[in-house]
Parts: C-alpha cells; structure tokens; sequence
C-alpha cells in the first residue's frame, strides 16, 4: 500500500520535468484505462482524471509516489478521431522521452483485454520492445470479459503479441490483479538502484 500519492505537474516539454526520481511510464491506446489503473494501483478514488472523451491532452502528467518515484501518465495514441499529425506528435514525444530520460526505469503498456492487441498495440509494442527499456504488457478492464473465456482470451492476446511476451492483467474496477503490479514496480526501483553509477547516489 502506497502512502502518499500526489499530482505534480503536467508536462509539455522535457525541460520542465520535476526533480529527477526513477519514473514508471504508462503509455496505452486513449480509454484503454490508464488513468484508472494509476488510481486503482494507488487506492485514490480520482487523483488521475479519466474520461469518455478521450484523446485530448498531449500533457505527460507525473505523480509522485511516496517520495520515491514518479508514476507518468502519457496521452493515449490510436484515438480514431486524432489527425495523422497528431499522432505523429505523439510518437515524437514518447521518443523523446525514452531517448532523454535516464530515469525511467520501466515501460507498462496497457491494452485493452476485451478488444485484444490493435495494430496500433501492436506496432507501439514492437517500437517498446526495440527500445532496450523494461517494458510489461498489462491488458486492463478483464471485468469486461466472462470468467469462463478470460483464460482463452489471454492465450490469444499472448499469441497476437508474440510468444515471448508475459502479460498480466487487471481491472481497474473490481480493483484486480494488483498485487503482482506492485512486485514489478519493486522490481524495476530495485533495479535503477542496482544501475545506477556511484555519482547518482545522493
Ligand atoms: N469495465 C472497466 N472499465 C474501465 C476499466 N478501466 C477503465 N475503464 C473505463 O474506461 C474509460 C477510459 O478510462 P481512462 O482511465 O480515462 O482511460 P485513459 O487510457 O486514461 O484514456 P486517455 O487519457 O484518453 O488516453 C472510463 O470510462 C473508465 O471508467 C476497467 O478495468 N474495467
Ligand atoms: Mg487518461
């Protein structure tokens, strides 16, 4: 359980990120959850705003955990009413993060467990894959799906985004499947720490 969670600031250009801490970033089609999965994960009813009208913000916004890491909810691609040139703006900006920041620790992309991998999904997931980052695949609102298929519908998704990959899956609204999210985060800060060089240390 994360004790103090807070909203820091919404970006619009890497110069303005926060004091440097390791960052988790979200990145996940618009309405596939994560908003709601930031606030099912820390137990905060609206702390990260969500949405029916998805696709608006191209803000990145930080929310800092317990003094110990930031949480960074990135604007969905894939949103069918975005313009092509919006959608290369998206791209540009998460290759602009993932080029810059020395501190993001883990990649989570979020798909939509009901819908399965788009081709949009597919083509982020390939990109994440090459990027050498420590990327986890979390397919989100498994309420949607009846307990009797969800074991099929994994094996599916599984298939769709190659053999290698491991997913997990939650709900953000029966609040499920958390527990092992907690254990990767543990163990992508672990990690940074393990990296880091003597110089990073405080
Ligand atoms: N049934 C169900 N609905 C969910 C779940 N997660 C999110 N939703 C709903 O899906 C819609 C979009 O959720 P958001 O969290 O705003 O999605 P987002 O990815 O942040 O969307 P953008 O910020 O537009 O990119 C909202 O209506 C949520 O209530 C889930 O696990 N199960
Ligand atoms: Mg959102």
């Amino acid at each position: 359980m994360y004790k103090d969670a807070k909203y820091v600031k919404g970006l619009t250009k890497m110069s303005d990120r926060p004091t440097p801490l390791p960052e988790i970033l979200l990145v996940g089609r618009s309405n596939v959850g994560k908003s709601s999965f930031i606030n099912a994960l820390l137990e905060r009813k609206s702390l990260a705003r969500t949405s029916n009208t998805p696709g608006k913000t191209l803000t990145l916004n930080y929310y800092e955990i317990d003094q110990r890491f930031y949480l960074v909810d990135a604007p969905g691609y894939g949103y069918a009413r975005r313009s092509k040139s919006m959608k290369g703006e998206f791209v540009r900006m998460i290759s602009g993060i993932l080029r810059q920041s020395s501190d993001l620790v883990a990649v989570f992309h979020l798909i939509d467990f009901k819908v399965g991998p788009t081709e949009d999904d597919l083509e982020v997931h390939r990109d994440l894959l090459s990027s050498g980052l420590l990327v986890h695949t979390i397919a989100t609102k498994t309420d949607k799906v009846p307990k009797t298929r969800r074991h099929a519908q994994k094996k599916s998704i599984l298939k769709a985004l190659g053999e290698t990959s491991v997913l997990h899956t939650v709900s953000n609204v029966e609040k499920a499947g958390f527990e092992p999210i907690k254990q990767l985060i543990e163990e992508a800060l672990e990690r940074s720490v393990t990296d880091a060089s003597p110089d990073h240390h405080d």
